[in-house]
């Protein structure tokens, strides 16, 4: 009988400060980090059968490689750009490129901050995107990628 090939994992990409969860502006951010987050996220991924690749940068080139090498490696996108979403084009073009479902999370409500927050080059690109939901709205994101990869 032809064994079943493993599904590839999910990515999930945190962009610039995002290393700084926990401590950074717990009152817009929230009080959890991001290996608490990395680690909620491979637990929910394992309930529905994935595995998860979740790393974070500083630098728009990693996010932006690592896009790259997940339309090879990956079988979809969690991503948080952090700032660059409102700021890279670059990586909007990298999400459009990859050919795979993209769930943009964020952990702030976008809608409700700065006018300067409200656009985001990385929801056009995406499939869906949720926000405000604080590091919950990680857990929400694996759910609607396991969902979009079913269909
Ligand atoms: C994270 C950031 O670092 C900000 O630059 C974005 C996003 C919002 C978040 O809410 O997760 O504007």
């Amino acid at each position: 009988m032809p064994s079943k090939s493993k599904p590839l994992p999910i990515y999930i990409l945190n962009g610039p400060n995002l290393n700084l969860l926990g401590s950074r502006e717990p009152e817009v951010y929230g009080t959890a980090t991001l290996a608490e987050i990395s680690r909620r996220s491979a637990a929910r991924a394992r309930g529905h059968g994935l595995k998860v690749s979740f790393r974070q940068s500083n630098h728009e080139g990693d996010l932006i490689d690592w896009i790259h090498e997940c339309r090879s490696s990956g079988s979809g996108l969690i991503l948080n750009a952090g700032a660059l979403t409102h700021t890279s084009i670059a990586i909007h073009d990298a999400c459009r490129a990859l050919g795979k479902p993209i769930v943009e999370v964020h952990l702030s409500n976008l809608a409700a901050r700065e006018p300067f927050r409200h656009v985001s080059f990385v929801a056009r690109a995406a499939t869906g995107s949720i926000a405000g939901l604080g590091a919950h709205g990680y857990e929400l994101a694996v759910d609607a990628l396991a969902a979009l990869l079913e269909e």
